[in-house]
């Protein structure tokens, strides 16, 4: 599939396509981006069909938040079966961003709670703003989080942390966020789609397939033994570095016509 043939058109999710870098945007402003079966069905829709030639794609929101999370209007009328399959529908479609073709970047803003925290944890890298601020309102709100936030939100903080936001209802802002672990980056406001730009071209610029290793391979390997972990770090290497493209990359820095790994802090 093409760029130019992406079947893809919602009036929840915005998709456009700068070069190899898909931009999706959250277009629900006036819900705060609440997360509803449609903008899941887009979603899955949307990460199902990237065009081959997108090598990255960047995820924000509309309006003055990321996202509030699950679209509460829904869930009053439901059973418990009905409850799991809303849940199990989440899971499939994060499933397609975490384990997907592409890494995600996730420029956060606002409101990143419940069901928006639950999709942030999804992405691969994610790029706070100070107004950022985290929250799990589930267990203010009888409920428990079901889109995979149990599974993912845990490995970037802690079952510890995690346990008091749900709990005690503790929120955390963009700076404490950054400190632990919720985001890799914080920048000024405004700036966050500049910063994700510029990643962006960083991880386009990669080897299609050691990109695919590091989202596939990493969170995989942090869930084995360390006995089967290494053997699997042992086949992913072994794949990637038989690749033409490791191939030519090698060549390139050992005759003097590759960058060198020089110092990039920011
Ligand atoms: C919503 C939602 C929503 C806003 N579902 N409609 N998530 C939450 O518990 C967070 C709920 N939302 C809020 O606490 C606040 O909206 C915010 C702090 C995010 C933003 O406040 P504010 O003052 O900017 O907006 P607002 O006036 O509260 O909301 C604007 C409109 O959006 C309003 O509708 P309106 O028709 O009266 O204009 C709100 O009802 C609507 N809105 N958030 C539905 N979440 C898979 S399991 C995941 C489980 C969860 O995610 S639980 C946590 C859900």
């Amino acid at each position: 599939m093409s760029q130019a043939s992406f079947p893809f058109t919602s009036d929840l999710l915005a998709v456009d396509f700068e070069g190899p870098v898909a931009i999706m945007r959250l277009t629900r402003p006036t819900k705060r981006n609440a997360v509803n079966d449609a903008l899941i069905a887009a979603l899955y829709t949307a990460f199902v069909n990237l065009p081959a030639d997108v090598r990255c794609v960047i995820l924000h929101g509309e309006g003055d938040h990321f996202c509030a999370g699950l679209d509460l209007s829904e869930v009053t009328e439901q059973n418990a079966a009905q409850s799991i399959a809303h849940s199990r529908n989440w899971h499939a479609c994060f499933e397609h961003i975490q384990f997907g073709k592409v890494p995600v970047i996730a420029v956060l803003h606002g409101a990143v709670v419940g069901g928006g925290l639950e999709l942030a944890s999804t992405c691969h890298i994610r790029i706070a703003q100070p107004s950022t601020y985290y929250a799990l309102p589930e267990g203010q709100r009888g409920l428990f989080v079901g889109g995979s936030g149990s599974a993912r939100i845990p490995r970037l903080i802690g079952v510890a942390r995690m346990t008091d936001m749900m709990l005690t209802g503790r929120t955390y802002d963009a700076q404490q966020g950054m400190e632990i672990g919720l985001s890799q980056y914080l920048v000024p406001e405004g700036e966050g789609m500049a910063k994700a730009r510029a990643l962006a071209e960083r991880i386009a610029a990669n080897a299609p397939l050691s990109n695919f290793a590091v989202m596939q391979a990493l969170p995989r390997i942090a869930d084995q033994s360390q006995s089967d972990g290494l053997f699997t770090e042992s086949l992913m290497s072994a794949i990637a570095a038989s690749d033409q493209a490791a191939k030519d990359r090698l060549n390139a820095f050992l005759t003097g016509k590759a960058a060198k790994a020089l110092k990039n802090h920011e």
